[in-house]
């Protein structure tokens, strides 16, 4: 095996997709090395890590040469000379460091951004691709590629507007392999892209912060229709289904929710999306209730836990204390995992693992602020999670993912298996 030990550990300040300053990493031994870059979030979770910025003028306030310090000054004297393939050790030298619950004193993006180049930098090291040095480190049996949630209507906060839902999603359940998935999720976009055009013109398929379209459309039916439209015209009806994340934590006021202009209890918005899933082939709902609304949660599940994915974003924020709360509660039945809410591999390895022995679901997820880092591609496959959400096949920082994970099932050959 070559050299582990951590020679050398390097930040700087890069931008993301949306032109925000984040966090890049360098980390090597003796001979190798290897980088990782981390994202951010519009619809940030109350509950997540905490995400140094600068303040001040510089970038309106959100520099992170404070977070890049602390990986230069701080934490770098404290893991040179450590076993860069024992990521368990590398992760909690830096949480024991910060000392703080939610990564505050050194910044998640400080951290985390060390704990993806490390963990890259050992499986350079071990000579093993990434995906397998995180199944190794997961006790997960690699060669599941994920079923892929493509965003292609952007709403909310991702598209300039309040009041509104988020996510409108294509999960292509019905393919043979990964990158039939793919193909189909993707012609089915650009089928998407013209039914758009026509109605609208340029305006129709303008795209938001994950790639998908931001058409002048507030009704959420209306986005559902055109979807499902466009699934039939590109030939996959009943192949492919949707999905949505609603980020109510961004539209819950004073109690209530309000989707464009109509105001909702948490038990009339469960009744509105019982409705949708009536009229639509909806299998999955993610954060349909506010972050601490966990009366509507509980309702919300209940109600539809039996039939389709509820999954927890803002709710769980990766972090295993907040998972088991949901567990004991029964307010959803599947966790998104971002590395970036919690800020260490090691972190969301345990709770992608509490979600697999709860019989959740797991889906890995990129920011809607990404970068050119695939990382998540082989976290997916590592974890053998069988479910991803990296956006719309379309802008780099989005399809630099999918590429990746072409990749690993060319490299997996008759080793890769897709979802039943
Ligand atoms: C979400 C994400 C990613 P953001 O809410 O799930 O799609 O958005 O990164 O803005 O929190
Ligand atoms: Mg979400």
């Amino acid at each position: 095996m070559a050299d582990s030990r951590i020679r050398k550990i390097f930040a700087k300040e890069v931008l993301d997709s949306r032109g925000n300053p984040t966090v890049a990493a360098i980390v090597s031994t003796s001979k190798l090395s290897a980088s990782a870059i981390v994202p951010s979030g519009a619809s940030t979770g109350m509950h997540e890590a905490i995400e140094l910025r600068d303040g001040g003028k510089r970038y309106n306030g959100k520099g992170v040469l404070k977070a890049v310090d602390n990986v230069n000054k701080i934490i770098a004297k404290k893991l040179v000379g450590e076993d860069c393939t024992d990521q368990q050790l590398v992760d909690n030298t830096m949480i024991e460091i910060d000392g703080t619950e939610n990564k505050a004193l050194l910044g998640a993006n400080a951290i985390l951004a060390v704990s993806m180049a490390c963990c890259r930098l050992g499986s350079a090291v071990l000579g093993v691709p990434l995906y397998q040095h995180i199944s190794n480190i997961s006790a997960r049996k690699p060669g599941l590629m994920p079923v892929p949630q493509m965003n292609v209507i952007n709403g909310g906060k991702h598209a300039g507007q309040d009041n509104d839902i988020q996510e409108h999603s294509l999960m292509p359940v019905k393919a043979k392999s990964f990158s039939e998935a793919l193909q189909m999720g993707t012609e089915t976009y650009h089928v998407l892209k013209n039914l758009l055009k026509k109605k609208f013109g340029v305006l129709g398929t303008l795209v938001g912060d994950e790639g998908g379209f931001v058409p002048p459309i507030q009704r959420i039916n209306e986005r559902l229709e055109f979807m499902t439209k466009a699934i039939s015209e590109a030939g996959y009806k009943r192949k492919i289904k949707l999905a949505l994340d609603c980020a109510a934590s961004e539209f819950y006021k004073n109690g209530k929710y309000v989707i464009n202009n109509s105001e909702f209890s948490s038990g009339e918005l469960v009744d509105f999306y019982k409705a949708l899933c009536r009229k639509f082939d909806i299998i999955s709902i993610e954060d349909g209730m506010a972050e601490d609304d966990w009366v509507g949660w509980v309702e919300l599940t209940r109600e539809l836990g039996k039939k389709i994915q509820i999954i927890g974003d803002d709710l769980l924020v990766t972090n295993t204390r907040r998972i088991k709360q949901a567990m004991h509660a029964k307010a959803c039945n599947s966790l998104l995992l971002k590395v970036n809410q919690i800020g260490t591999v090691t972190e969301a390895v345990e709770a992608a693992k509490l979600s697999f022995n709860n019989e959740w679901s797991v889906v890995v997820s990129h920011r809607s602020g990404e970068t050119e880092d695939a990382f998540i591609a082989d976290l997916v496959v590592g974890l053998a999670a069988g479910q991803s959400k990296f956006g719309a096949p379309a802008r780099s920082e989005r399809t630099a993912k999918y590429n990746r994970l072409l990749a690993i099932e060319q490299e997996l050959g008759s080793k890769s298996s897709y979802p039943k």
